[in-house]
């Protein structure tokens, strides 16, 4: 009888086990974290590779081939990375722009490595490039993404969910290491953050009101932790409550300097863009009559038709139910394995 039974779970859990090679229904899986310990992390640490599988980095490629790190992102569906508007500030369309996703060491991109080009790049119509305010874009990708154990989707929350609740937060990226030197790490770097209060990061010996309701704050009281330069654009992650996968709660906006003492990072809460992400996407039609800026992205291989979006499942659904299914079974399986234990 329980034979039977964990074969019908194991049979329910196949679609859920497969989706590594295409992205299914899932979002913010880190499907290699079994090989991480539980390390403490003091400040910026190595991640190890497909630690933060959603990670991007987008790049500038100069003429004679130099590369150039410029900005993070995340992977919120197989051709749609989102990141933060200052990025492109100094807009270039003619420069040769890449994304490259599923990396961890950028000077050595092994086969798990995937690069795009940007095909559009979707600007918030209401950035301000003074107060920072809507600092979020969208890049379309030429080509849609497979994803793998190093290449995966973040989950973007509706307002449903309880951000400040959320415990184990982190934030990676390529940026700088510290806030005086320029020199970039080659491996991406992870460090945990604690949400930090709206009111207390808005407080005068704090930004003293230049927080908005649209920011989220992150980091330390104290400092020493925190994004810096280059991070940009990158993903601040929270893992769920209840069950073992993240959620894309904000993407690296600003700071007063880095790691200073009562000047946190700052990031764009993405919650509150979850409509305008959907509509940018295709997925939802427009409500309001202020068009995107558009910026068409000259060298993009193909110049055909922007294709539909076919991963509009993937985002419509995440993270619900796959993630809260796969945990489920699995507690079945423990369950059951113990009670075979006990010869029950
Ligand atoms: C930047 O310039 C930047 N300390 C990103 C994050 C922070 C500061 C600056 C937060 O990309």
């Amino acid at each position: 009888m329980n034979v039977l039974l964990v074969l019908v779970l194991l049979a329910l859990c196949r679609p859920v086990q497969g989706t590594w090679d295409n992205c299914g229904a899932s979002c913010g899986l880190r499907p290699l974290a079994h090989r991480y310990g539980a390390s403490r992390v003091v400040g910026g640490t190595d991640a190890q590779p497909g630690a933060w599988p959603w990670m991007v980095s987008i790049q500038i490629v100069w003429e004679g081939g130099v590369v150039q790190h410029i900005c993070g992102g995340s992977l919120i569906s197989a051709q749609w990375v989102l990141t933060a508007a200052h990025c492109f500030l100094e807009n270039r369309p003619e420069l040769l722009w890449r994304v490259v996703i599923g990396a961890n060491r950028l000077s050595q991109m092994g086969p798990e490595v995937q690069v795009r080009h940007i095909q559009r790049l979707l600007i918030h119509e209401h950035y301000n490039n003074i107060s920072q305010l809507n600092d979020i874009a969208l890049l379309e990708l030429d080509h849609p993404v497979q994803c793998s154990y190093y290449v995966q989707l973040a989950c973007v929350p509706d307002a449903s969910l309880r951000v400040s609740e959320l415990k184990n937060c982190y934030v990676s990226g390529w940026g700088a290491t510290n806030a005086r030197s320029s020199r970039r790490p080659d491996v991406l770097q992870e460090a945990p953050v604690h949400l930090l209060n709206t009111h207390l990061c808005n407080s005068s010996r704090w930004y003293a009101g230049a927080i908005h309701s649209n920011n989220l704050c992150a980091g330390y009281a104290y400092g020493i932790i925190d994004t810096c330069q280059g991070d940009s654009g990158g993903p601040l992650v929270c893992k769920d409550t209840t069950a073992d996968y993240f959620w894309l709660v904000g993407v690296t906006s600003w700071g007063k300097g880095c790691a200073r003492a009562k000047q946190p990072g700052v990031y764009t809460s993405t919650q509150h863009f979850y409509d305008w992400i959907l509509v940018q996407m295709g997925l939802r039609p427009a409500a309001t009559a202020t068009p995107t800026q558009h910026v068409p992205f000259t060298y993009a291989p193909s110049q055909t038709p922007r294709p539909i979006p076919t991963q509009s499942s993937q985002f419509d659904s995440c993270p619900f139910p796959r993630p809260k299914l796969v945990e489920f079974f699995t507690r079945v399986q423990e369950l059951l394995q113990a009670l075979r234990g006990k010869n029950v």
